[in-house]
């Protein structure tokens, strides 16, 4: 299987994240991708693609230009005001009645377009969320040009990130670009697996309404679990789009057994719903010592999750996201990778 990376995600470090009642270093690290690459290559995956570059066409179909803006100017604008040694995060949030006058300084589009205190900016984020982008459509092109699978090494990840809303370590959203890529390059129906620990709420809500994606995400209930808003069972779709969004939650302490259930029932959807091509949000925080998430997986059933992914006999598109537990990262990830290639 084709791996598709970048260097440009290597700057975008060093800031903090809010976890309840204490700042701590922000669990996205440059080392993830490091560490993923190391035990891909160790397992005898070593079919490396550089990104190519590409111009903003396919983020603007589904991120508001204004979005994108912020996310270009956020820094530039936060060093201007507190130098260099500092990273731009939000104070206040454009709630109820309060979302006004968006682009007035870096803290009125800090508290309009991010949702929470976990996507921080410095000098080399905007670069960093670009090439993500770079990586994913990437992925695309190889897929179009007639590979069976390949894997996006996509940092920042991007299933939180919606049209206009940044949030969660994400934002672009690199798996809905790649999703729209493909309509736009003649496809007539994706469907995206979203297998992250945390609900995929701005991919949900980019394809809500619309029946030419179907949406499906395996994630902890968001009665407990971030982002607590949005990953209801009820939350099915509408309008053109009713019927296709569906939300499998689970409780926290789930194992792989009752895991593997919703997997499987999952991709029976999936497999109904007859896409032409199928994308993986691939987060591995599912893993019991993951120190975001509160599943049980262990490293020996992402081997088995990969091959009942493989079942679907589709042109399958791997594209990371979350999975912070850095002992077993590579390894849970890598054995994604190879339970489905040795069943494709
Ligand atoms: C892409 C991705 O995985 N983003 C995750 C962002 C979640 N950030 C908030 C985490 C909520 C805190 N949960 C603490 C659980 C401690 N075991
Ligand atoms: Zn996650």
């Amino acid at each position: 299987m084709k791996l598709i990376h970048c260097d440009e995600h290597q700057q975008h470090a060093g800031a903090k994240e809010m976890r309840y009642d204490k700042m701590i270093p922000m669990s996205d690290t440059p080392e993830r991708i490091d560490l993923i690459l190391q035990a891909l290559q160790k397992a005898g995956f070593n079919d490396l693609i550089k990104a190519q570059q590409y111009d903003l066409t396919a983020v603007y179909k589904i991120h508001d230009a204004d979005f994108v803006n912020f996310l270009e100017s956020a820094y530039p604008l936060w060093k201007a005001e507190f130098g260099p040694d500092s990273f731009a995060t939000a104070y206040t949030f454009g709630m109820r009645g309060m979302a006004q006058h968006p682009n007035a300084c870096v803290h009125s589009m800090l508290a309009y377009y991010t949702f929470d205190v976990c996507v921080p900016f410095v000098e080399g984020t905007y670069k960093a969320i670009r090439s993500a982008v770079n990586v994913a459509l990437t992925g695309v092109d190889l897929i179009l040009a007639g590979e069976k699978s390949v894997f996006s090494l996509c940092r920042p990840p991007g299933h939180h990130a919606s049209q206009d809303l940044a949030g969660g370590y994400c934002y672009l959203n690199n798996v809905a670009i790649a999703a729209q890529a493909y309509l736009d390059a003649g496809k007539s129906k994706v469907a995206i697996l979203d297998v992250d620990y945390h609900h995929g709420n701005g991919t949900q809500r980019v394809f809500y309404e619309r029946d030419d994606v179907f949406f499906v995400s395996l994630h902890a209930s968001p009665k407990a679990e971030y982002p607590f808003l949005m990953g209801y069972p009820q939350e099915t779709g509408a309008a053109a789009g009713e019927g296709f969004n569906l939300n499998l939650a689970m409780d926290k302490g789930t194992e792989f057994a009752e895991y593997a259930v919703q997997l499987e029932f999952a991709l029976a959807k999936i497999a109904e719903y007859q896409p032409d091509i199928l994308l993986i949000s691939l987060g591995v925080d599912t893993y019991i010592d993951d120190p975001v998430g509160g599943f049980k997986l262990r490293t020996e059933d992402y081997l088995k999750m990969g091959a009942l992914i493989a079942q679907c006999s589709l042109p399958t598109h791997f594209v990371m996201e979350g999975g912070y537990a850095f002992a077993a990262l590579g390894h849970n990830v890598t054995n994604v990778i190879s339970g489905f290639s040795e069943a494709h």
